[in-house]
């Protein structure tokens, strides 16, 4: 273990204090809301906790979580020198109601974390920053991390005080609701730890109930497999007939049991200019998104989360959002992708026409389509899609 006595730079930080005081102005001139410190032994429930989720499969394809499990439950095993778990959180609270979007069908709703440039970018420059900064004035060692590392960062952040872990498992703060982005600081220069925040949703469960594909087996778990988030950005193959309804015009993640929370009437909108949401991604046309190409996907994506999940996946989506949007304009767009390259688009295109032409019109389009289908996972979409009346392709609302 490090102690400032011994690793102290003689133009340095002498006591826990000055540090403290040193990381909260760091915070702030980086354009963090929040920071705690959590000592690494303070989730000792979690590893049980995530190996229950891995137990019963709410993890779904997400196979890194396995694999990654032991380090994952303990910041200790990620790094047998930690001593103080340092948490980072920015608030990225929306101008508007995110729920309100959900009623226009001709729009897609992209979730509030992703209207504008990649959060990891941003929360990683400035925590290298900040750990550059915090090694040269007191000699400790650091890693940084942020979402994709092997961190349990919710129950870390409850730990260290700066919100608990909420209903639907989200982070909730008093003073920033719902919309706070976590990242950690690891050092190995032990600090005096902040008291753990306690569980205030008491009664509440408005989260749990709003769930558009009941994703919550019970309170404070979630099951990935039937979380719209997970099914549009992890997911990789067709999205089961199941939960295709209840998407509506979520076309990447969803916000429904974060913006529902009534602790968000404390939470301000974001200062950083770069998660606010673009103008163009605040409440874009349907229509627009499926007449894209690879090349222009990735170019009006450029920055920006969503091109992680690529134009194929992309495309999936918003065919999904056209089939449940009864926008009759839609149907000539999605004709056009009835051919496309990929099964994926071509299948998601069957089930968008089927929800959207007469069933006389889409005969016709089985007619001149569904003979030339090789692929198996199109073929079965043809298929759901053809079944007689009362049968398997009226079956699929939620
Ligand atoms: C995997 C993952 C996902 C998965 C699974 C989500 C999940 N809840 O696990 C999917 C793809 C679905 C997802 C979706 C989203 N994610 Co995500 N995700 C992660 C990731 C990488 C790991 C989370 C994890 O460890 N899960 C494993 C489970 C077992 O852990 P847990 O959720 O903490 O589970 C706890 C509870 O179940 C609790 N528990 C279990 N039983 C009981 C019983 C009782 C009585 C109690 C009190 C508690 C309790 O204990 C567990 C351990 O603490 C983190 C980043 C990170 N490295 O931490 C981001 C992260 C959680 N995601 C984030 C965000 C923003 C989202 C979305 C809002 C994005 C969107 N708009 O679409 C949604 C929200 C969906 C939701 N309701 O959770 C943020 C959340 C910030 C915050 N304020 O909490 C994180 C922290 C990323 C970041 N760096 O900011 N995500
Ligand atoms: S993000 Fe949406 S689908 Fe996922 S649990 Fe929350 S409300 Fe349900
Ligand atoms: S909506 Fe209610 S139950 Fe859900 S996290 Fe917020 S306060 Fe807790």
């Amino acid at each position: 273990m490090r102690t400032l006595t011994s690793k102290t730079h003689p133009a340095g930080l002498k006591d826990t204090g000055s540090v403290r005081q040193f990381l909260n102005s760091e915070a702030k001139e980086h354009g963090f809301d929040a920071i705690a410190i959590a000592a690494p032994d303070a989730i000792p429930l979690a590893a049980s906790r995530l190996a229950r989720c891995l137990d019963d499969g709410h993890h779904g394809t997400m196979e890194w979580m396995r694999e990654t499990a032991e380090r994952r439950g303990s910041p200790v095993a990620l790094w047998p020198e930690v001593r103080s778990v340092i948490l980072f959180a920015m608030n990225y609270g929306p101008a508007d109601d995110p729920l309100a979007l959900l009623e226009r069908r001709d729009r897609a709703t992209i979730s509030v974390y992703a209207r504008n440039r990649d959060y990891h970018d941003i929360i990683k420059g400035r925590l290298k920053q900040i750990a550059g900064r915090f090694t040269s004035r007191c000699g400790a060692d650091v890693k940084v991390f942020v979402d994709t590392a092997p961190v349990m960062e919710k129950p870390l952040a409850e730990a260290a005080g700066l919100g608990w872990q909420g209903k639907h498992t989200n982070l909730v703060s008093r003073a920033h609701g719902s919309w706070l982005f976590l990242g950690s600081i690891f050092t190995d220069l032990q600090l005096p730890p902040d008291e753990a925040e306690k569980d205030h949703c008491g009664s509440c469960r408005a989260c749990l109930d709003i769930c558009p594909t009941k994703a919550f087996p019970e309170p404070y778990q979630l099951d990935a497999r039937r979380c719209i988030s997970y099914l549009t950005i992890e997911h990789k193959g067709p999205i089961a007939h199941e939960f295709r309804t209840a998407m509506g015009n979520r076309i990447y993640g969803c916000d429904d049991c974060l913006a529902v929370c009534p602790w968000n009437k404390f939470a301000g909108i974001a200062r950083e200019a770069k998660l606010v949401a673009r103008d163009d991604l605040s409440a874009p046309r349907l229509e627009s998104f499926l007449a894209f190409d690879d090349a222009a996907f990735r170019r009006f994506f450029s920055g920006s989360p969503v091109k992680r999940i690529g134009r194929n996946r992309f495309l999936r989506n918003a065919l999904i959002a056209a089939g449940n949007s009864g926008d009759r304009k839609l149907i000539a767009p999605c004709r056009m992708l009835m051919t496309d390259p990929s099964s994926l688009v071509r299948g998601a295109a069957v089930w968008a026409l089927h929800r959207l032409q007469d069933r006389p019109q889409f005969g016709q389009l089985a007619e001149q389509f569904r003979p030339c289908e090789q692929d198996p996972d199109v073929l079965a979409e043809w298929n759901h899609a053809c079944a007689p009346k009362g049968g398997a392709g009226d079956k699929e609302a939620s």
